[in-house]
């Protein structure tokens, strides 16, 4: 974990500035570099920090995803963690990666600029190029990923670090990299970082604030299951050496895909899903 972090102050005013308005997310810390915000934020955890506690940074030298993959980012993109505690977490662990995912689509929705998931936490949007063979979504890019990393104290959920990674700026590295990545900036040249967080930052700290509300998980899951482009498509699901494909179906409650083969149907609760 990167120890010699610099404050980015000039990024740091204007995020608390959007903080200002909020009730759950209030204390930021924002900075220009950090091996993965999710690190970071696991070091504020370990010494108290509060629920609704954010870092965020323009740069990540060890940026993570699922299994240990490496996330990728220049400097404009998003990169930030949200630490979560109880009681200001679902009951239904499952809706941890939905809740940031649907947020981030309404978020940008809010700045005319749609974009959909991919099961299990891939943000989407569709290609200029069809015909591209990318073994990933149809003609579908990713845009974002979402990182969820519970911590465990004495049996219990002592927080859950929610880390969100959105590419903004048009990346060449990266597409050579991962060729179905792609940039929002390639959707709307005039897309603007702190525009999207701030959006993303307010409708976020709202769905916090619906948290009890009796209807809270069926509408998340609905949002999700609205928003899922994986849904109806025919899919392979590759997880532990193993191979499984058939007609994304449903997302039941606790978050697995529901794939639908002849007349069997597999759940699946984890793994990484390509489909035409
Ligand atoms: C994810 O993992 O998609 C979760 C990504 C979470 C990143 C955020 S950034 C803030 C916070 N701090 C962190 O260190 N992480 C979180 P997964 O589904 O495992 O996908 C990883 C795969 O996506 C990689 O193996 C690449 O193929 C691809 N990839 C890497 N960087 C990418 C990028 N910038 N855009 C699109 N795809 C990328």
């Amino acid at each position: 974990v990167t120890k010699s972090h610099t404050i980015d102050r000039e990024f740091q005013r204007q995020i608390d500035e959007i903080l200002l308005g909020l009730c759950h997310l209030k204390t930021a810390f924002v900075y220009d570099s950090l091996s993965s915000t999710n690190d970071h934020a696991h070091l504020l955890e370990q010494e108290q920090a509060t629920s609704g506690t954010l870092v965020l940074a323009s740069r990540q030298t060890q940026g993570r995803g699922r299994l240990n993959r490496s996330w990728l980012m220049a400097e404009g993109d998003i990169a930030l963690s949200i630490i979560m505690r109880p009681p200001f977490i679902p009951r239904n662990w499952a809706l941890l990666s939905m809740l940031p995912a649907i947020t981030m689509v309404e978020a940008l929705a809010n700045l005319s600029i749609c974009v959909r998931l991919k099961w299990p936490n891939d943000l989407i949007i569709p290609g200029d190029d069809p015909k591209v063979p990318l073994s990933y979504l149809g003609n579908y890019r990713k845009v974002g990923g979402i990182l969820i990393e519970n911590v465990f104290r004495n049996n219990q959920m002592a927080a859950s670090i929610v880390g969100v990674g959105l590419n903004i700026t048009a990346n060449p590295k990266l597409y050579e990299q991962v060729p179905h990545a792609s940039s929002l900036q390639i959707l709307d040249p005039a897309i603007d970082r702190l525009a999207v967080l701030r959006q993303f930052l307010t409708c976020f700290d709202q769905k916090l604030m619906c948290l009890n509300n009796p209807d809270f998980e069926q509408s998340i899951l609905s949002d999700y299951t609205n928003n899922c482009e994986t849904l109806g498509r025919f899919v392979v699901v590759n997880h532990a050496d193993k191979t499984i494909s058939g007609q994304a179906v449903a997302i039941k409650p606790d978050g697995s895909l529901v794939l639908q083969d002849g007349t069997f149907q597999h759940i699946i609760l984890a793994g990484d899903v390509t489909g035409t």
